[in-house]
């Protein structure tokens, strides 16, 4: 099987033509467009690639370019012509909660709408750490912790909310409670019925690529070509999830940075990742204060890498990622609006 990577290039706005060569778009983002695209080939543990112009790639390519260029369907009224952000809500113990007195919840109801004022398009709520060898979190913990938080937000702001959960009862609930979006990092593989849960909520619901569950993924991830196999992984679970009854429209992929992946790991699907535009839905990048930057740099701890997290983001940014999960909302918006050049 090939695997069609388009090479992406920063255009202004609606070029069209570069010198009167046809410029294709990229999953209808603003700004992005490709005339070349890099072909995979897999041949046994190597891959092979070849460099082709628009214009010379063989007739079969037409429907996974209609994927690839496709405009995506805006979640709720939020377009994704543009790049946007999420900001990140942890209500655990390490952060927010701390047995659900009432000032620890107001604490984290603040946070999120301290982001919003910062310009987060979306607030992810999550009550469950996902932290390489966290325990688990029981139900009722986690919507003890979740629940006051979502119920809040939904009443108080017009950012959409989204719930980071491996659990359908959490779905079920975060969904009543006011909650826009589904986040599993397990891409509902974990609990049986999220699937079925998730088909009939009918919300949009970011699938994320991990290997291993978070208490080992860390030990020894491995794969064949990190790219492709997550690039499989990720076509096999849409598959899954349209056969469960979940609508195409409503699906966002993540190829999970950090989720079971070596540096190296990491560094591939940086720089790959206009590959997975070939899947035809939004793509969500998450690298914000991640471990693989301190490995790059000089091993800073979580707090001190705001540098290489937004360059990260740039990497994404520049090929066509459409929403962002990010600790350092404000931040965020100053990186891309430069990017942007103030547009
Ligand atoms: C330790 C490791 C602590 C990882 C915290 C994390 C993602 C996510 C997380 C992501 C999506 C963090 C992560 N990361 N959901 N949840 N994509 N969709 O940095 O990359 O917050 S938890």
């Amino acid at each position: 099987m090939d695997y069609w990577r388009p090479l992406p290039l920063e255009l202004d706005n609606k070029d069209q033509f570069i010198g009167g060569v046809k410029i294709a778009s990229l999953a209808g983002v603003k700004g992005l467009g490709f005339c070349q695209l890099e072909r995979l080939m897999r041949n046994g543990p190597e891959v092979h690639r070849h460099l082709f112009s628009l214009s010379d790639v063989p007739d079969e390519f037409s429907v996974l370019g209609e994927m690839i260029s496709a405009d995506r369907m805006p979640l709720r009224d939020l377009s994704l012509e543009c790049p946007r952000i999420m900001g990140v809500l942890n209500v655990t113990p390490d952060s927010f909660f701390d047995g659900g007195q009432h000032d620890q919840c107001s604490d984290a109801i603040d946070c999120g709408l301290a982001m919003v004022e910062e310009g987060a398009d979306i607030i992810d709520v999550g009550g469950e750490s996902t932290r390489p060898g966290a325990e688990l979190v029981s139900v009722d913990e986690e919507l003890l912790r979740v629940i006051p938080v979502i119920e809040a937000l939904a009443a108080r702001t017009n950012a959409l909310i989204s719930i980071d959960t491996r659990k359908s009862e959490v779905m079920v609930a975060a969904v009543q409670a006011g909650a826009h979006i589904i986040n599993d990092v397990s891409a509902l593989t974990f609990d049986p019925n999220s699937l079925g849960v998730a088909a009939s909520l009918n919300v949009p619901v970011i699938l994320m690529h991990a290997q291993g569950t978070p208490e080992v993924m860390q030990d020894n991830p491995s794969y064949n070509h990190v790219l492709l196999d997550v690039y499989d992984y990720l076509s096999l679970r849409i598959q899954r999830a349209v056969e469960a009854g979940v609508r195409a429209e409503n699906i966002i992929i993540d190829p999970g940075i950090g989720f079971g992946k070596s540096v190296s790991h990491n560094c591939e699907l940086l720089k790959g990742l206009s590959l997975f535009h070939g899947l035809g839905v939004p793509l969500l990048l998450g690298c914000s204060r991640k471990s693989f930057i301190a490995a790059l740099s000089k091993n800073e701890p979580a707090d001190q890498r705001l540098a290489g997290s937004l360059a990260a983001l740039l990497l994404g940014a520049r090929q066509g990622v459409q929403i962002f999960r990010v600790h350092d909302v404000a931040e965020t918006v100053q990186a891309l609006k430069i990017w942007r050049c103030g547009y």
